[in-house]
């Protein structure tokens, strides 16, 4: 029988575009799907967006559009930004979908035909940033417990839950299940929360218009995290004609979640599934936030980084390291520019970069262009190698990548320490390509092929790249045994560095520019402004006199432009990577020209121009819709 693995992430909300966190959870979730396809598994991935309720009503309407339009749009940026990150996702739900209604309204048949649905008058402190009632006690500083948004005291008719009836019976299953929710610590939090008493749980709104209408009951909606875990059984039919890909998958091996709504999936979910007459998931892995300025990075907070610089520059490979390794999975970390430039320096440029080129160029020379002719038996680099494969299965299984990385680069180490100390080069001088020249590579080359193969859930494109050069079948690209490799085989061309080694200068000045872009992207509202703020923003039409790159820098293009003050002004923007700086020259633009100067690598600018941002994140240039000469205001 094939075994199954069935993954899903959080369905993420729509009121705002993704960020590093929400990326984080997703990318975790791609690198155990492709390795458990690697480990022969039939996976199925399954993440998407959670559509209804008060959060994204009311950005819409603060937005003056339609929530499905709010929902579309912010979906196209998911859809996009998977695409950029190489996930391998195997369905995307929708709760606005017809599919996920029918699953939410047969969820609520089963559990009101357990006797577990009742309506009452519901009077409580409602966080509309969380979507929660909290009991008074909960409260802190009179705002919501986990965030400290305001709360509202609410008082309307609901359907609720019997959730008290199923204290006991999830303290059983947690009893008997010791690794439903993990890490442990985060256990214990769970279990403690259910023993200290279960109340009901209101599960419609009246008061909301945005939601799944209530079956039989259409002046309620059903409350948004009835409607959103049941996403996890919906994509799989569940509620449809069509069964087969629940019977198959159901139960969930594994629901990845931050710790912020491991409640909703540790106590709720379990108790509907059991009221339900359903399986439960076998466990949920609560991981750690990434924190910005040692705050969790939220929109609510304003402290999100979004990573388009990121992806735009280094493609998936990098950010999809810098996830696993520098966070101990299921521990807060901290995002940084200078963090993750130092680990591409260090570990991708110089670790495996340099390693991989400096092999790849003496199995070239040595043996022309070809894997060498004879292998090895034993040898001290193919016993660190076994050992490396080993703790690194250990660690992936116990879902604890950054140690499965570190095993990975031990033996990236070990082999420049073997390269150095059987310095083939001298043997080469020698004996020209010996027998024991021979081993000696094929050692280091083998080792790379391991390398490779454990790497590829976390960097697929790097992974492919190794493939690229080293001759290996299917096999070959998947499977941990040593040996792999055939001998005497082509070696691919030599395609240049992994990772081109990046200066620091250039790559602030960068992050500086795509802050300030993605920023004018972003559908986050900012507080209104009063039309004498707004009045003390200066802009102008420019005409561009001339335009070229910054030394260095893909973006940057340094622009002298007409503000009609007799001397032309210098301005740096970041929009070389859509225009080129000829189709620029003659061009109107529309200018801040009161900004405080800023210096963008080395290049002093001194106002900026305004640029419409596509959802990919690049710029498209304000013009005017007629000729006007330079100087003119814009209001
Ligand atoms: O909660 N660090 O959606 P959401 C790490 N729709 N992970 C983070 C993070 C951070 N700073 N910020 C967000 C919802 N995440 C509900 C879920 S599921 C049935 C419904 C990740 O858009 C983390 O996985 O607020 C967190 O649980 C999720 O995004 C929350 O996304």
């Amino acid at each position: 029988m094939a075994r199954i693995f069935y993954i899903t992430t959080p369905i993420y909300y729509v009121n705002d575009l993704p960020h590093i966190g929400h990326m984080y959870t997703t990318v975790v979730a791609d690198v155990l799907a492709r390795f458990k396809r690697m480990r022969g598994f039939e996976v199925f991935f399954l993440t998407g967006t959670d559509e209804h309720g008060q959060k994204i009503e009311r950005a819409a309407r603060e937005q003056g559009i339609p929530p499905q339009a709010l929902a579309d749009q912010v979906v196209g940026r998911y859809h996009e930004l998977w695409r950029e990150l190489a996930i391998t996702h195997d369905d995307f739900i929708r709760t606005t979908q017809e599919r996920h209604k029918a699953g939410v309204r047969e969820l609520i048949r089963r559990m009101s035909e357990a006797g577990d649905i009742y309506k009452a008058s519901y009077e409580g402190w409602y966080c509309s940033g969380c979507e929660s009632f909290y009991p008074e006690t909960q409260l802190k500083d009179g705002r919501c417990p986990d965030f400290g948004h305001p709360v509202e005291r609410l008082a309307e008719e609901s359907y609720f839950f019997r959730l008290s009836a199923y204290q006991e019976k999830l303290l059983a299953f947690y009893r008997e299940n010791p690794d439903f929710v993990r890490p442990a610590s985060r256990f214990n939090e769970v279990v403690r929360f259910v023993e200290g008493g279960l109340k009901d749980l209101s599960i419609s709104r009246a008061s909301l218009r945005w939601g799944i209408p209530w079956p039989g009951d259409d002046r309620h909606v059903v409350y948004v995290w009835v409607d959103a875990l049941t996403n996890y059984i919906s994509a799989l039919g569940f509620g449809s004609e069509n069964q087969d890909r629940f019977q198959r998958f159901w139960p969930a091996d594994l629901h990845l979640v931050g710790k912020d709504i491991l409640r909703f999936h540790c106590v709720y979910w379990p108790a509907f599934l059991m009221s339900a007459g359903l399986p439960l998931p076998k466990q949920v892995f609560g991981h750690g936030w990434w924190l910005k300025d040692e705050k969790k990075m939220s929109k609510s907070l304003g402290n999100v980084v979004r990573p388009d610089y990121l992806i735009g520059q280094f493609g998936a490979d990098p950010l999809r390291y810098f996830f696993l390794r520098e966070m101990t999975f299921g521990q807060d970390a901290s995002f940084s520019d200078e963090g993750f430039l130092s680990r591409y320096n260090a570990d991708l440029a110089n670790g495996l970069g340099n390693t991989f080129a400096r092999v790849m160029a003496m199995a070239r020379r040595y043996f022309d262009g070809k894997t060498p002719p004879e292998a090895c038996g034993e040898s001290t680099l193919r016993a660190k190698a076994e050992e490396a494969v080993a703790r690194y299965l250990e660690s992936m299984e116990g879902y604890e990548f950054h140690r499965a990385l570190e095993a990975v680069w031990e033996l990236l180490s070990a082999v420049d320490g073997y390269v150095t100390e059987k310095a083939p080069w001298g043997i080469f001088k020698a004996e020209g390509a010996s027998g024991r020249l021979s081993r000696i590579m094929y050692n280091c080359l083998e080792s790379l092929r391991l390398v490779a193969v454990m790497i590829s859930p976390v960097m697929p494109g790097t992974a492919d790249k190794v493939f690229d050069a080293l001759p290996t079948d299917d096999a070959g690209k998947k499977q941990l045994a040593w040996g792999m490799l055939p001998v005497s085989a082509a070696l691919g061309p030599d395609q240049g560095p992994l990772f081109p080694k990046v200066d620091d200068k250039a790559f602030f000045a960068e992050v500086k520019v795509s802050e300030q872009v993605s920023e004018q992207g972003s559908t986050q509202q900012s507080e209104l402004v009063s039309i004498e703020e707004f009045a003390r923003i200066k802009l102008v039409v420019g005409k561009v006199v001339t335009a070229e790159r910054v030394p260095k820098s893909k973006k940057l293009v340094r622009l002298e432009v007409d503000l009609g003050e007799g001397q032309p002004r210098q301005i740096v923007a970041g929009i070389g990577g859509s225009y080129q700086p000829e189709e620029l020259v003659g061009k109107l633009i529309v200018v801040v020209a009161n900004l405080k100067p800023a210096t963008l690598m080395g290049v002093e600018s001194r106002g900026m121009l305004l640029a419409a941002t596509l959802p990919d994140g690049s710029p498209v240039l304000l013009t005017p819709e007629k000729d006007v000469p330079p100087g003119a205001g814009v209001k």
